[in-house]
């Protein structure tokens, strides 16, 4: 088949509709909307191209005549960033209040062309469920990546920036799917050298911004809470000292001279070696309102992250509990942030594993204003060798209801503002990107990369409808083959939790690299195991005689969870020690579930593969030969979890399989 533009993915126009010509001449106009406004410019630039490639009539400025026109016209009855849509044969009429909608609008439009609905059929009432939809970038300013797996940084190298045309495809695309909010740099901020909100960075920060203002996009940075020693000299970061107040307002002072356009900040303190308020006696809220007071004058905000916890617990003490870190640090601060701050809360109470409960936080503070954080980069999801479709694992999450003002109020409600009433919040991702001509490494990756767009501009699209817009974006298939890839996306997440880590119990994972098992791995204490298993059973008690881990949800949640009766079968492991002869709902015993999960897991990877294999004709070469080397790699990696996992509870248990399989 032919082949196509990976680097443009999504946004492939001359693949996607070279076979789709009509002689019409098309037309674009304004009613309401500054043509010279920067997104008007943009979308009108989108529009143009793919109506080019589309209506060989050409463009004309007599709307009348044009055999196919748009009108992009302003109303206040759409709230911001929504769109309206309506068409008939030859006009169309996108409807929006601000430049975002009408950006949104027209991606809306030419999605719609090259998924091959017609001019006149292309209908939509589009409001973004969240204000802020960000994708957060753990790139290294020595063009390194923190969990990255598609390659080396496309911002940085060698402490310098590149700005190109590729940056330019990059912020086209993220707005196609409605990301407004971009961190380029990552959270551990280190090397004082290289810190961005120094005068040697000013220009290319303010290029950038410029650049991701063309698209409706703000760009944001990562900073080191302890800046005001490192950079300034001082003794201490102290946040209640005046001569460290008085150096954060100059900094953003002229951090905001020169990039008038930066939205703000995001701060991981007081966590895995990072600086923070912490050091001084002083809380999280301390630590993030000084900012915030700061940043205040120019309308910036501050996002601090709720991924606070001691890692070097001793985890031999059964009362000690990583999961209950978050809340406890936050929970008893609630409703002492300033409105500018936002707090941002892992899905999890742990760390990104395949399967987690929800974190307490979300719903549990009630006075805060936060944000959902998840992660597109595969660090625990299989390194985007293999294959893990995250979006009904973050549709689990939105769903979730916190009981937190009202029976139904869902985590979607809450990080939506909706719940709780507040403007600043949303969702944002830890981005899976790198240089690699194809972004994501793994070209199916790159379906986590759309969809995390697309579910957080709106959280009702269902896992497979997103899979599907994906799909028909990226490849051109038959109907069979592409129902087959949409099921080999919906299985795949459940596919790699069956033979990694069962039941909840996350981690299991080689320390550091976070690829392949280990099942006693744990990198930060050369105490215990997350797993706590023995002879006689395996998980971790977090009931109310554990380590009170449960008891953190409200009532409805905590009883739920307390219980190992009605707690949910897929975080057993998670709530529970369980004995490794006790029956689960299907009548297995837990030993036996293990065993059986990893060898359907290991067999369910195969079966991904031939369904790949069997579609070949219609993938391009390219594609197919470097896909197929990730599922040959994805296959070793779950027999070599089957194994070590099988193995290892069987000499903890001394039970055997019941059904005589080979456990080495
Ligand atoms: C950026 C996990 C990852 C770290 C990451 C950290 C975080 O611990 O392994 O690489 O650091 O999460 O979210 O800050």
């Amino acid at each position: 088949m032919n082949d196509k533009n990976w680097s443009k993915l999504w946004l492939d126009y001359d693949k996607k509709l070279s076979n789709e010509q009509s002689e019409d001449s098309f037309s674009v106009a304004f009613d309401g909307f500054s043509e010279d406004h920067r997104i008007i410019k943009s979308a009108k630039n989108e529009l143009t191209e793919v109506f080019s490639k589309l209506f060989k009539g050409g463009y004309t400025t007599e709307i009348e005549n044009a055999g196919k026109s748009v009108c992009i016209k302003k109303t206040d009855e759409i709230k911001n960033e929504g769109y309206r849509i309506s068409a008939d044969d030859s006009k169309l009429t996108i409807e929006a209040s601000d430049e975002n909608g009408v950006l949104y609008g027209a991606f809306h439009v030419i999605k719609s062309l090259l998924r091959g609905t017609g001019f006149a059929d292309i209908k939509a009432d589009e409001v973004p469920s969240n204000p802020l939809r960000m994708m957060n970038h753990w790139d290294n300013m020595d063009g390194s990546i923190e969990r990255g797996y598609s390659g080396r940084s496309f911002f940085f190298e060698n402490d310098n920036f590149y700005i190109n045309d590729r940056t330019r495809d990059y912020a086209r695309m993220m707005a196609s799917i409605g990301i407004n909010g971009i961190v380029i740099n990552n959270v551990n901020v280190k090397n004082a050298a290289s810190y961005l909100i120094t005068e040697r960075y000013f220009d290319k920060v303010s290029e950038l911004s410029e650049l991701f203002a063309d698209y409706g996009i703000k760009l944001y940075l990562s900073l080191n809470f302890a800046s005001p020693i490192e950079l300034g000299g001082l003794e201490v970061c102290d946040p209640l000292d005046e001569n460290v107040i008085s150096w954060w307002d100059k900094k953003f002072k002229e951090v905001y001279e020169n990039v008038p356009l930066l939205g703000g900040f995001l701060v991981k303190a007081d966590s895995e070696g990072r600086p923070g308020p912490f050091t001084y006696g002083r809380n999280q809220a301390d630590g993030a309102n000084m900012l915030a007071k700061a940043i205040a004058p120019y309308n910036g905000i501050i996002i601090w992250r709720c991924f606070v916890y001691n890692c070097t617990q001793d985890w031999r003490d059964y009362k000690t509990d990583r999961a209950r870190a978050g809340y406890d640090y936050f929970k008893g601060l609630d409703g002492e942030f300033l409105d500018n701050v936002i707090l941002q809360i892992k899905n999890g109470p742990m760390d990104f594993q395949i399967r987690e409960p929800v974190s307490p936080l979300l719903g549990g503070l009630t006075k805060t204003n936060q944000m959902l954080e998840v992660q597109i980069a595969q660090e625990y999801t299989g390194h985007q060798i293999d294959l893990c479709y995250l979006m009904p694992m973050f549709k689990e999450v939105l769903d979730f209801h916190t009981h937190c003002k009202s029976e139904g109020d869902t985590v979607a409600d809450v990080v939506s503002g909706r719940a709780l009433n507040n403007k600043n919040a949303g969702m944002a991702a830890v981005i899976n990107t790198g240089d690699d001509a194809n972004w994501t490494g793994n070209y199916l990756a790159a379906a986590n990369l759309y969809g995390f767009g697309r579910l957080a501009y709106n959280t009702e699209l269902s896992s497979e409808d997103i899979a599907r817009e994906w799909i028909q974006l990226s490849f051109d298939l038959s109907k069979e083959n592409e129902e087959k890839l949409v099921s080999m996306l919906l299985r795949s997440r459940e596919i790699y939790e069956k033979y990694t880590s069962p039941l909840g119990i996350g981690w299991m994972v080689t320390p550091h690299e976070h690829y392949g098992p280990s099942v006693d791995g744990y990198e930060y204490s050369r105490w215990g195991t997350y797993h706590r298993a023995d002879h006689l059973g395996l998980g971790v008690d977090r009931t109310d005689k554990g380590t009170g881990y449960a008891q953190q949800y409200y009532p409805e949640n905590a009883d739920m969870y307390n219980d190992s009766d009605t707690c949910p079968e897929e975080l057993l492991l998670f709530f529970h020690h369980i004995a490794y002869d006790r029956k689960l709902k299907d009548g297995r015993t837990l030993i036996q579930y293990i065993y059986d999960s990893h060898f359907e897991g290991e067999a369910q990877a195969e079966e991904l593969y031939e369904n790949w294999k069997s579609m070949e004709k219609e993938i391009p070469s390219e594609v197919f030969a470097l896909v197929c080397h990730r599922f040959e790699m994805q296959i070793a990696n779950a027999k070599e979890w089957r194994d070590q996992v099988n193995s290892y509870f069987y000499r903890k248990s001394g039970i055997p399989d019941e059904k005589g399989r080979d456990i080495f």
